[in-house]
């Protein structure tokens, strides 16, 4: 007899012993975090991957509707803050996709998905940016929303993620903040400058809410995740969170939001507002959108240009390590 008995073969499952998935349940239940050397059920890892891998994939995207604009900025400051912008979007796809690899899988290989469409992307990326205030909508909505979805992230069971997300919220509010004064200022503007704040947000509002995912009756991942405390709420829930923050918002910006049926509800303590349009959702999803097709084009080109980056580091490293063995 060894002092540690080995598992009985009826004790373990494909998904692993008792022991580990009481620990397991343990954990979460505790509130406390699963990192990359805890046991963890495959369905778990796999919904983590899918998720920051989409995560991360939706902040490299990202950078190009607002890219388009960098070269075109009306001024050398706001030439300056978009660029910044956009560099700390670069910066979080790298924590997320770095989060991702610990759950075990590979940057070619997430890469690979993103481009197969095996991986999604946030459908907010698919919609053009004809004009500078697609600026202020992109901050003052899409990182609005985003901000809205990714606070609770920040209390995510996996330790990786959830790190991520802490560092990439406080990057936000400020993201938030710029597009909030960008659209201020045009409103402060003249009649031209109105009309185009009001008519970018008239484009952008509706798929700002879409962000959110569908709602809760068609999100076969909530409930599962919500139990592993991966989502801490529902996509409905945050995107009444997200119209509550936004009416006030509008007022100081003297924008009207693009919806007749905003309207408070004292008894629910919300605003109500009207439904939205989820068969665009889905062709966006189905690679139908505006810019669907460039979007993951320029990503393709992007990444082979960038091939030669990727072989100098790999033998810089190499080179390193090389040189620490002989040492
Ligand atoms: N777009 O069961 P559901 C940023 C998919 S970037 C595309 O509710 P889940 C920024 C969903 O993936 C911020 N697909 O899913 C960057 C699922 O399909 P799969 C991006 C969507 O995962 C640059 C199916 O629909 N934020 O801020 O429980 C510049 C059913 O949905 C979308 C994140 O990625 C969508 N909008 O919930 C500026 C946040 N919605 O995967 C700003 C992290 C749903 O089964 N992600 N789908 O094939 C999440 O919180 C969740 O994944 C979602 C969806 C709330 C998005």
């Amino acid at each position: 007899m060894t002092a540690v008995q080995p598992a009985l073969p009826e004790e373990k499952s494909a998904e692993g012993s008792v022991d580990q998935r009481r620990e397991f349940d343990r954990l979460i239940d505790a509130d406390m975090r699963i990192e990359p050397r805890d046991w963890m059920p495959d369905a778990y890892r796999k919904t983590l991957i899918r998720q920051i891998s989409q995560h991360a994939h939706s902040e490299i995207i990202g950078m190009q509707p607002e890219g388009n604009w960098i070269t075109r900025a009306p001024s050398l400051k706001r030439k300056a803050i978009l660029m910044a912008k956009v560099q700390d979007e670069a910066g979080h796809g790298l924590y997320l996709y770095s989060a991702a690899q610990t759950l075990g899988i590979d940057r070619e290989t997430m890469f690979e998905q993103l481009v197969t469409g095996a991986a999604k992307y946030s459908s907010i990326f698919n919609y053009t940016t004809p004009t500078w205030a697609d600026m202020g909508s992109i901050g003052w909505l899409v990182d609005g929303a985003a901000i809205c979805n990714q606070v609770p992230l920040c209390r995510a069971s996996y330790g990786p993620y959830g790190r991520a997300m802490t560092r990439i919220c406080k990057e936000e509010s400020f993201h938030q903040r710029q597009g909030f004064e960008i659209l201020l200022e045009l409103m402060r503007g003249t009649d031209a400058q109105k009309a185009m704040a009001q008519e970018s947000v008239n484009r952008w509002y509706a798929p700002a809410l879409m962000m959110f995912g569908p709602p809760d009756e068609d999100s076969p991942n909530s409930q599962r995740s919500m139990a592993w405390k991966i989502k801490r709420f529902s996509n409905d829930d945050l995107r009444q969170r997200f119209v509550d923050m936004l009416v006030p918002q509008a007022e100081v910006l003297g924008i009207t939001l693009p919806d007749p049926d905003i309207k408070w509800n004292e008894e629910r303590g919300h605003y109500d507002f009207g439904p939205l349009d989820w068969d665009e959702f889905y062709e966006v999803l189905a690679g139908r959108g505006q810019a669907n097709a460039v979007r993951v084009a320029r990503r393709k080109k992007a990444h082979e240009d960038g091939a030669w980056v990727r072989e100098a580091a790999r033998a810089c490293a190499d080179a390193q390590a090389a040189e620490r063995m002989a040492s």
